[in-house]
């Protein structure tokens, strides 16, 4: 396992530290390491928990989510795209953000729809809590954090019914884009090159279909959540999305997965 700090520490230190939940492959989280991996910038991972209160960090950056990128005293960055933003500032090379803006505003388009507010990750997020909080087999260790992660993301029943439509429509514009691609020659998702988009739908991609437990392992309860049994979700999901997530595991990011 990665080996990580406490927030007091990190707090005392400079550089560029990144909050994470140790042992869970969240894909915010996932995201936020591929980007530094394929820049190859130096950071020290800081322990956050999951569901926790999280005291120490709501003290150091104002709010109790991870990932989180602190760099020497500005401020704490916990949201993705200001995270994708430091990270291209830190290391220009390899750009990850297109130079042309038709392609630019195209990936951080489709960029919100998989990371933002409402979009794919949070969807599935509510569809996770929404299938522990009605089941009755549920056990109590995992009622508690999803009734504690449903008060935090907006959880309400008719909100999670709605959520796998979503995220189908999400699954298909993401096609979409990968076959335009791939007609025009090319294998990413944006222009001709890696994006942060590639990074993003490899990581995200953990919510349908996790990556099998000798490259990304996860405990069975996390593994049974995240792998998404949904027909709406399944029939949306098209296999070249899955081909796609292992091309720029296996060619950009850290495999097997370090948490
Ligand atoms: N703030 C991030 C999203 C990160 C996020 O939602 N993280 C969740 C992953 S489930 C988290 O840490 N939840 C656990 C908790 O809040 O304790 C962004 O919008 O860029």
């Amino acid at each position: 396992m990665a080996s990580y700090i406490e927030v007091e520490q990190a707090a005392a230190m400079s550089g560029l530290r990144v909050v994470l939940s140790p042992g869970v492959p969240g894909p915010w989280s996932e995201a936020a390491k591929g980007i530094l991996y394929v820049k190859k910038v130096p950071y020290v991972k800081v322990r956050q928990e999951l569901a926790g209160e999280n005291l120490p960090l709501l003290r150091w950056t104002a709010q109790t989510t991870a990932p989180v990128f602190v760099f020497n005293d500005e401020r704490p960055r916990s949201l993705w795209i200001d995270q994708l933003y430091l990270a291209e500032r830190l290391a220009p090379t390899p750009p990850l953000i297109p130079d042309a803006i038709d392609d630019r505003l195209l990936m951080f388009g489709l960029a919100n729809e998989l990371c933002g507010e409402n979009g794919f990750g949070w969807q599935r997020r509510l569809m996770l809590i929404h299938a522990t909080l009605t089941s009755p087999k549920a056990p109590e260790q995992a009622r508690k954090p999803s009734e504690f992660l449903g008060n935090k993301y907006g959880y309400a029943a008719e909100l999670a019914d709605a959520a796998p439509h979503r995220v189908a429509a999400i699954l298909k514009r993401l096609s979409i884009q990968l076959k335009n691609q791939n007609s025009r020659g090319s294998r990413f998702l944006i222009g001709s090159a890696l994006s942060a988009l590639d990074i993003y739908w490899a990581a995200f991609a953990a919510l349908v279909d996790p990556l099998p437990d000798e490259l990304c392992k996860m405990a069975p309860g996390f593994r049974r959540g995240y792998h998404c049994t949904d027909p709406i979700v399944r029939e949306a999901l098209a296999p070249e999305l899955l081909t796609h997530r292992d091309f720029i595991y296996h060619e950009f990011l850290e495999l097997p997965l370090d948490m």
